[in-house]
């Protein structure tokens, strides 16, 4: 049968292209400098939907080079200083990293 074959051929042809598709995601991450962040939830351990300031440094520090400049890192994150990343707040810093915003006291 001509459609069986047909079906065969698209099959060897997806089967041909995922590794090609999977390779260009991959690089794709790579040109990006968020790749040396990790994601909000392999952060948050409890899995509460905040990151706590142990959480962030213990996943951090070593790209960070050091607790304290996690530490530091994380004050900067915590926009309204409540002491907890939200998935906003983290996610925010990371995609727009070059802007520091300084928290307005009073
Ligand atoms: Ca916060």
């Amino acid at each position: 049968m001509k459609v069986s074959s047909r079906i065969l051929l698209v099959t060897l042809a997806a089967t041909i292209a995922l590794p090609f598709a999977a390779m260009a995601a991959k690089g794709d991450r790579k040109n990006k400098k968020d790749d040396a962040t990790p994601a909000f939830a392999t952060v948050d351990k409890s899995s509460d939907g905040t990151i706590s300031p142990d959480e962030f440094v213990a996943a951090t520090k070593e790209k960070l080079g050091g607790e304290e400049n996690a530490k530091k890192r994380f004050e900067t994150l915590d926009k309204d200083g409540n002491g907890k990343l939200s998935k906003e707040e983290y996610e925010a810093g990371n995609t727009g990293s070059k802007k520091k915003r300084k928290k307005s006291g009073n």
